[in-house]
């Protein structure tokens, strides 16, 4: 279509991100480990490459990166040098590429002096750049950015970009914490309201890891996410947005997964479970299931086992819980291609009680389950018990606020699953 353009936003790709705690692994042959490994560290590249392939595949005019392309502010030479091999992919085809550093990959940080394909453009730090797009010689859009000239930036960046009057499509690339998302830094701090009055048609944002879309046109306002997941609270599906604008100005935007290594946790509950070998194919049964549901991608899982059933006592044993993650490991895991991970298995089960019987009964671990049940209702109680508290949260946990009353009850409950597990043997008649 006449006077139409597309092109690809992407951000925190945290290239060369170290995945630590799968060097100890010795339970599995080499062969298996190092593919594992392998395509662990090789991860963030994989999704820079897809991202790049998905350039020339769409056949785009340009491609925007938000801030935190490296994961470390002294960024590593092989990354440097993979990073610049894929953007050149994008040179052989004219295709040129606009980054800005975020906090992980700020201007402070140590590098290689490497020279970079003409079609590259790092945005100034701490002050604005722009550079027109042409095509034919008429310019299409322009890509205004600014990046992090050190790891601490407080200051409201997005005031500081404005579209002049006489540009056509503009687009803002910034690392930057929009509205104060309290799991984020708040780097950049800004208000939704800053965006808009910049007059900009769309905002490339970076900082945030889980994908968002603020605001859908005018401004679009973007967070694409990271492309690739590197620990489970990134579990889901990432990558980057293919976006097109119309004659009109409008922009459409398409998810495109690039992401090769997904992470996931499994939750089986062991009630009901005779035997090991009942759990076994239990975890068997739902692995599968994750396998299914990620075609095509390698998986890291983690287990956790909850509930309480015949098994507990035998998994409060570590090498039980172990040798139970070494068996699914050689049933999943391979020395090539895709794999299944089982990462780890955390046990937070407990011993099969019906703890209303033995709360009635006349022992001691019902008496105390009794007093447990009366601290919820009981106000003097429960301030004792606070105050035995507060001692703890004197010493070991200075920083913690005291617990809520939400917070108290589960302490409580989970005071009263310790006392089962720990007093239940004795009190057995
Ligand atoms: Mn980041």
């Amino acid at each position: 279509m006449n006077g139409s353009f597309s092109f690809i936003h992407a951000a925190d790709l945290h290239l060369d991100s170290p995945f630590r705690g799968f060097e100890q692994v010795t339970d599995v042959e080499e062969a298996v480990r190092e593919n594992v490994l392998a395509q662990l560290r090789n991860c963030t590249f994989m999704a820079l490459e897809n991202i790049v392939e998905a350039c020339i595949q769409n056949e785009v005019d340009f491609l925007v990166l938000a801030g935190d392309v490296f994961d470390l502010a002294d960024r590593s030479l092989r990354a440097q040098l993979r990073f610049r091999e894929a953007l050149g992919k994008l040179a052989e085809r004219d295709i040129p590429v606009f980054v800005a550093w975020g906090n992980h990959d700020h201007d402070e940080g140590l590098r290689a002096q490497l020279s970079w394909p003409g079609n590259v453009h790092f945005f100034p730090p701490g002050e604005v750049g722009y550079w027109a797009v042409e095509r034919r010689g008429a310019e299409i859009a322009r890509v205004y950015g600014i990046s992090y000239p050190r790891r601490d930036v407080f200051e409201n960046y997005a005031r500081r970009i404005c579209r002049h009057p006489e540009a056509p499509f503009s687009i803002g690339v910034l690392h930057c914490n929009v509205g104060g998302v309290p799991e984020h830094e708040n780097y950049a701090p800004c208000q939704l309201d800053d965006l808009l009055k910049s007059r900009l048609d769309y905002w490339a944002l970076g900082h945030i890891h889980t994908r968002r879309i603020l605001r859908e046109s005018h401004p679009a306002v973007v967070y694409p996410g990271n492309p690739q997941g590197r620990h489970p609270r990134e579990g889901t599906e990432k990558g980057c947005y293919l976006v097109r604008v119309t004659g009109s100005g409008l922009a459409a935007l398409r998810f495109l997964p690039v992401d090769t290594v997904r992470w996931t946790e499994v939750v089986v509950s062991i009630a009901g479970l005779a035997n090991e070998d009942d759990l076994l194919s239990g975890l068997n049964d739902r692995l599968k299931e994750v396998q299914k549901c990620h075609p095509g991608r390698s998986v890291v899982v983690r287990i956790r086992l909850v509930g309480r059933g015949p098994l507990h006592r035998r998994l409060q044993s570590e090498a039980a819980a172990a040798e139970i993650l070494t068996e699914l490991r050689t049933r999943f895991a391979q020395p090539r291609g895709n794999f299944l991970w089982p990462e780890s298995i955390r046990c937070q089960t407990g011993i099969s009680v019906d703890k209303e019987a033995v709360r009635q009964s006349r022992t001691l671990l019902g008496d105390l389950l009794l007093l447990s049940r009366e601290a919820l209702a009981n106000e003097e109680l429960r301030s004792r018990l606070r105050q035995s508290l507060s001692v703890l949260e004197e010493r070991a946990f200075k920083r913690l606020p005291p617990p809520g009353e939400e917070e108290f009850a589960e302490l409580l409950a989970a005071a009263e699953d310790l006392a089962v597990d720990l007093l239940w043997e004795e009190e057995e008649p």
